[in-house]
């Protein structure tokens, strides 16, 4: 009876021991502060480099764009070793997503920070039927083969242009980042290597804006 008694101990410290070594593996959040946050509605493009507004279904968007970049560089961000980095992106008219072949993809697009990439993927907008379905990497990166659509937040939203009277042709994404990040000022960069060889106006085939970017800088121990 007592050998009995002290051998359930032994195997409950040991649980304890177990649980307080996993605990102490993991890492904790001790503190985070948001640094940036713009949703464009007050007509701020401060800290923006090629920013630019236009309004589309009633929300003031950054955009639009194709084949470009624009920036927002932030100066004297408090002691942090993780930054988390947040984008809703709209994703407007005929993107075709994975598919190579010089005249109309794939279409990529990607968020870098201090000029490395964070995200490199493809989008697409096209219809996805069992004879015809153009694939896209995002969530995951470039290279990857999802369906249209895959991980959108929205996807009932007409095209701005070329679908501007269709709905299904603007598709809206919010893309969460977290990497490990130590300097004092960040630069966050997104722009696209759209590619639409047989139009004289790419930009009405296909283009992308921002609904809104916030950036929070985290101390992770
Ligand atoms: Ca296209
Ligand atoms: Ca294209």
């Amino acid at each position: 009876m007592h050998f009995h008694k002290s051998g359930s101990l032994s195997f409950i410290s040991l649980i304890l021991s177990l649980t307080l070594a996993l605990v102490s593996c993991e890492d904790v959040l001790e503190s985070e502060q948001v640094v940036y946050s713009n949703d464009f509605s007050t007509l701020n493009l401060a800290n923006f480099e090629n920013g630019r507004l236009f309004i589309f279904q009633q929300d003031t968007l950054m955009g639009f764009y194709h084949n470009e970049e624009a920036s927002v560089t932030i100066h004297d961000l408090p002691g942090h070793n993780v930054m988390k980095v947040e984008v809703e992106l709209w994703i407007h008219d005929s993107w075709d997503g994975n598919p190579d072949d010089g005249i109309s993809g794939p279409d990529i697009w990607y968020m870098k920070v201090d000029g490395d990439d964070i995200i490199r993927t493809t989008f697409s907008n096209s219809p996805c039927e069992s004879l015809f379905c153009l694939k896209q990497s995002y969530p995951n990166d470039y290279f990857r083969q999802n369906d249209p659509r895959s991980g959108a937040v929205e996807t009932n939203i007409p095209g701005l242009c070329l679908f501007g009277a269709f709905p299904r042709y603007t598709t809206k994404y919010r893309i969460t980042k977290i990497i490990r990040h130590t300097a004092s000022s960040v630069k966050v960069t997104l722009g696209d290597e759209l590619v639409q060889t047989n139009t004289d106006d790419p930009a009405c085939d296909e283009s992308w804006s921002i609904g809104e970017i916030k950036i929070t800088t985290m101390v992770v121990i």
